[in-house]
């Protein structure tokens, strides 16, 4: 496998962080999780935008403009014939010293990693997942912003750990008030009375790229669409719930801490936006 390092191309086995990268020392740097489908990159703008958002809001100076590091993301894909996959872009704050200090760091560390994608098993996308609610919260909007994407993952993390646990692949994330955030690495979404509702980023939601697929999804099918608080009992009384990300796309969600949401199966809306947004993913994005 070819990865993308600091401006060259080279085999995975030479592709190493120093043990003084920032990124490894403090989980100090950016990320982006994207998807190539047939060849094109899906909303690599997006990404890149929301990456240059993250990059600033932790005052970190890109080393690469985005023409560059659209062209990094694409050549990587080429450089392994890679037409379907997941993509990884990561910059950290660099090389420095021991400390916190991120002007100890001369220069960001960038990568890119192109490779397969371990999707969830059909039968979820037939029958709908069983998730819960854990006990660990999304970290607050006034500590760290949810929407930079930033080596910080360690609540999310110990969130997939007790869904686990608890028997589950995706677990609910609350917020500090107690109102639904997101999940581990998806967004959430009920329908309710025809109308699609997500948390908001104030309330501790990541600004999916997918997510805003669904915005634009319900725009162009004209389903009432909006952001709001939502608490448990919004999952629990929806007709439908569905979560969506880079990985899992738009995949529905029958059943919350062991209640039967809705009809107990993917709803009619929920299979309505994945159609769509499947039928995007071939259509929509850079060709490499
Ligand atoms: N919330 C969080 C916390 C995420 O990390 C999403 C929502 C969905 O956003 P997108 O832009 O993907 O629609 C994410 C995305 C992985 C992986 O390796 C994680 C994500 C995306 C792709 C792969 O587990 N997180």
């Amino acid at each position: 496998m070819v990865v993308y390092f600091d401006g060259k191309y080279v085999d995975s086995s030479e592709a190493k962080v120093s043990v003084f990268d920032h990124g490894l020392l403090y989980g100090d740097g950016i990320f982006e999780g994207i998807r190539i489908y047939g060849g094109n990159v899906y909303r690599l703008d997006d990404h890149l935008e929301r990456f240059e958002m993250s990059a600033r809001a932790i005052m970190l100076t890109l080393p690469l403009t985005r023409a560059q590091l659209a062209e990094a993301v694409c050549e990587t894909c080429r450089r392994n014939n890679l037409n379907d996959g997941y993509i990884r872009l990561v910059v950290t704050r660099g090389v420095g010293d021991l400390g916190l200090a991120p002007w100890s760091c001369a220069n960001p560390t960038t990568f890119v990693i192109a490779s397969k994608i371990t999707l969830y098993p059909q039968e979820y996308y037939d029958n709908g997942l069983a998730i819960v609610t854990v006990p660990t919260r999304r970290i607050a909007p006034d500590a760290l912003p949810p929407t930079v994407k930033s080596l910080n993952y360690l609540n999310n993390i110990l969130a997939k750990i007790e869904a686990k646990q608890a028997g589950a692949l995706e677990a609910i994330m609350l917020n500090a008030q107690g109102y639904v955030a997101e999940c581990t690495a998806d967004n959430v979404f009920v329908v309710q009375k025809g109308e699609i509702i997500t948390p908001a980023a104030s309330a501790g939601a990541l600004k999916g790229i997918t997510r805003a697929t669904v915005f634009d999804i319900a725009k162009e099918l004209g389903i009432p669409m909006r952001e709001a608080d939502l608490t448990r009992y919004d999952v629990w009384c929806a007709d439908e719930c569905f979560l969506t990300g880079t990985g899992a796309e738009v995949i529905p969600v029958v059943k919350l801490d062991g209640r039967v949401i809705g009809a107990g199966k993917p709803g009619p809306v929920t299979a309505r936006v994945l159609g769509s947004f499947r039928k995007r993913v071939l259509v929509e994005g850079t060709r490499i």
